[in-house]
């Protein structure tokens, strides 16, 4: 029986399971060189605590790592029920509460080392995480893509930790009664993209599609479709950095100025940023909450040890 040390939480929603230890030890030097080296060498073990029947298309994976860098706390490696993350926002969030729950994180700054660079979060003493993210900016604005069934949809792409295709025109009411419609419009959008060779920077595969409306209460409402196909029930944490850029991008918000961006759950971070030459500086605040503490088993007679997967 093999057994793998989690922790569960979610942020805004969003669901994070930390994974602590059971992970077999992987090479390299880079937080980057052992993301491959779990992708090439050991995804089952992804597989195994991130699919049915002991996850689910929603769940993220974070898996705690020693330091890259000298002056970090941990590294880690993001993951979901198809692949690899470079940054995530929630998952940081719910990382760090995590980390607190087991007594190896306090209130305090933290330099955290990711596959796309390090990001540092703050854990203030109501139980509140401010998360820098990396650098992000605005590739391409109002990118014309023919979505077969839809006609001409036009976004902007921008890199915040993974690359968003962004989207403020659509018709559609960002309503949780209308997940099912949000799900298949924002599907079709990521296939086109794929389909037509519309990138980010260097051939960078766009997986996060991303709507956009007014909000009665705060600065926008957002859906995010992710790249399983699930959407975020938080506002995305990679995806708010994105908006911050176009925002900053297009002149609409200032540098310091607070943006409350909600989910299409209702659920809320906070972000603002700082220009660092022609890219932006996102900060992200949101709180998770501890949902469990477990051991997965993993006996490898059972036929579904390491996930259903097609
Ligand atoms: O918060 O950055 C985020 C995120 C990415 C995918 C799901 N959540």
């Amino acid at each position: 029986m093999k057994h793998v040390h989690v922790i569960d939480s979610h942020t805004a929603g969003e669901p994070t399971r930390v994974v602590m230890d059971g992970f077999p030890s992987l090479p390299g030097a880079t937080i980057a060189e052992k993301r491959d080296a779990l992708r090439d060498q050991h995804d089952k073990w992804r597989r195994a605590s991130m699919l049915e029947p002991r996850g689910h298309d929603v769940l993220v994976g974070a898996l705690y790592c020693e330091p890259e860098t000298a002056d970090a706390t941990c590294g880690v490696i993001f993951f979901n029920n198809t692949g690899y993350l470079g940054m995530c926002g929630h998952g940081t969030i719910g990382l760090v509460a995590s980390l607190h729950h087991l007594g190896l994180m306090a209130p305090g700054l933290h330099k955290i080392d990711t596959p796309v660079g390090p990001v540092e979060a703050t854990l203030l003493d109501d139980g509140s995480v401010i998360v820098r993210n990396v650098l992000s900016w605005r590739h391409r604005k109002q990118v014309p893509v023919e979505v077969p069934g839809h006609g001409v949809v036009y976004g902007d792409i921008a890199w915040g930790g993974n690359w968003f295709f962004l989207v403020s025109e659509h018709g559609y009411s960002l309503e949780l009664d209308n997940v099912e419609a949000l799900t298949a419009f924002t599907w079709a959008i990521r296939q086109a993209l794929e389909a037509q060779s519309i990138t980010g920077a260097d051939g960078g595969l766009i997986d996060h599609i991303e709507l956009f409306t007014d909000d009665s209460v705060v600065d926008s409402r957002n859906f995010v479709l992710c790249p399983g196909k699930a959407y975020d029930r938080s506002p995305c944490g990679t995806g708010t950095s994105a908006k911050l850029a176009c925002l900053a991008a297009d002149g609409k918000l200032e540098p310091g100025t607070s943006w409350t961006q909600a989910s299409i759950t209702g659920s809320q971070f906070e972000g603002y940023y700082e220009w660092e030459g022609d890219r932006v500086r996102p900060y992200i605040k949101g709180r998770a909450f501890l949902s469990a503490e477990a051991t997965l088993l993993i006996d490898e007679q059972d036929p579904f040890a390491w996930g259903i997967s097609a």
